[in-house]
This record gives structure tokens, C-alpha cells and sequence, in this order.
């Protein structure tokens, strides 16, 4: 039976996180982790994971072997990341980071929903786009952009974003921007979106963001 203890700050880790320092669904965790004081309380486990590579240690906890993976000391398995988020805040913030009840809770899954759809839509595009001539789908890396544009347009548009408190709807933005900026550096996301680009600007500055920094190492 796993055991946790409330209110602790800095114990002994005792939950394993499959983890890689490039990918957007693993910082949006550990920044999760760090807004809620329990960073110390992971153990970041470096996996390489790629679509056509099924890693055989990370399925045999997560059978499509994707991460991040979240493994409790009983050896019980949490994912995907929007889990892994509720599952954190629920325990360890005492559900700080989702509004308890109402239209607003909904409205935080569903913007986290969105997100993580643009990233994994920014996460194909970038495998896409780096395949050779005759084996890359111009017409997927083309309409990837499209949706990653219209997935921005939406949060720049999105009142509510930027009218409530931190959510996890705020880290799982705060994750997909930055992955822009680490693999789209050329993209300049920011032009025409002045209220993301300056929310932006700010989350950055919250040591959670700056803790997590994405690496291109394996
Ligand atoms: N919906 C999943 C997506 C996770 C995901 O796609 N992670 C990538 C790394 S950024 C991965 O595991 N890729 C390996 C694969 O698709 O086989 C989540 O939110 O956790």
C-alpha cells in the first residue's frame, strides 16, 4: 500500500518519475511538482522514449511506453501528464492548482485538454519536419502549424486565462511555450499574441519555470 505523507517539504524521495529533459509533458510535471513543494520528493528515472522505439522498461509500467510515467512506492503507475497533474495537486496541494467546483474547474480541464493537444501536435510536427525529403509528409508539417497557431490564437483570445490564479491549465501553457521556444525558436509565437507573450514573460521568472529548464541532452 503506498503511503504518503501529508505537508512534508523536503523527505526522502519516494515516487519515480520517468523523465527526459525534453520533453514538454515531463516539465509540466516537475513544475507542478516545485509549485507544490515536493520536487524532492521525485525521482527523476532518465528514459529515452521515441514513437518508433517502444522502450521496454517505461512499458512495463506504461503500456504504449510514453513519459512521463509516475511510479508510487508500492510500484503503482500514474499517467498520462494531465493525470499525473491532478493526481499531485489532489494529494499534495490539496487541489490548489483545479478550482473545486463550478463552470471554472471545467473550464481548467478543458483548456489543459487543449494544450496538451497542441503539444503533442508541436511534438509530431517536430518529428515530422525532421525527416528526410521523401520520407516527410509536407502536408502534416504544414497543417501542424496550422494548429498550433489556432491553439495559440484560442489562449490569446482566452479571458479567463488570464483573470484566474495559477492552475494547472497555466503550468500546462507555461510547458507549451517554452517547448515553442526550445524547438521553434524561429517561429516568433509571440507576434500578434501581446498577452500570452507577456504572461509568458512573467510565469518565467516563478522558480518552478526556471528549476526545469528543457536540455538537449539524452
Ligand atoms: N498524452 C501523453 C503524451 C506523452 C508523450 O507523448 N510523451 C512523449 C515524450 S514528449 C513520448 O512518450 N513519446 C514516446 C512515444 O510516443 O513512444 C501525456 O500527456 O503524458
Amino acid at each position: 500500500m503506498w503511503r504518503w505523507r501529508a505537508g512534508a517539504i523536503s523527505e526522502a524521495a519516494d515516487m519515480k518519475l520517468f523523465w527526459s529533459s525534453r520533453s514538454p509533458f515531463v516539465r509540466k510535471v516537475m513544475i507542478v511538482a516545485h509549485e507544490l513543494g515536493i520536487a524532492g520528493r521525485i525521482e527523476r528515472v532518465r528514459k529515452v522514449v521515441h514513437p518508433a522505439k517502444p522502450n521496454a522498461e517505461v512499458m512495463a509500467f506504461h503500456p504504449l511506453s510514453k513519459i512521463p510515467t509516475l511510479i508510487l512506492d508500492d510500484g503503482q503507475a500514474i499517467y498520462d501528464s494531465r493525470v499525473i497533474c491532478e493526481f499531485l495537486d489532489a494529494e499534495f496541494g490539496k487541489g490548489t492548482l483545479v478550482p473545486a467546483s463550478g463552470v471554472a474547474r471545467w473550464q481548467v480541464f478543458t483548456r489543459h485538454s487543449m494544450i496538451d493537444a497542441m503539444v503533442e501536435t508541436c511534438v509530431m510536427w517536430n518529428t515530422e519536419r525532421s525527416k528526410p525529403e521523401g520520407r516527410r509528409d509536407d502536408e502534416v508539417v504544414q497543417a501542424s502549424g496550422v494548429r498550433a497557431a489556432s491553439g495559440l490564437d484560442a489562449l490569446e483570445r482566452d479571458k479567463g486565462f488570464y483573470e484566474s490564479g495559477l492552475t494547472l491549465s497555466h503550468v500546462a501553457a507555461a510547458s507549451a511555450l517554452a517547448y515553442l521556444d526550445f524547438r521553434f525558436g524561429t517561429l516568433g509565437w509571440r507576434e500578434g499574441r501581446p498577452r500570452l507573450a507577456e504572461w509568458f514573460e512573467e510565469f518565467s521568472q516563478r522558480p518552478s519555470f526556471i528549476e526545469t529548464a528543457f536540455a538537449d541532452v539524452y
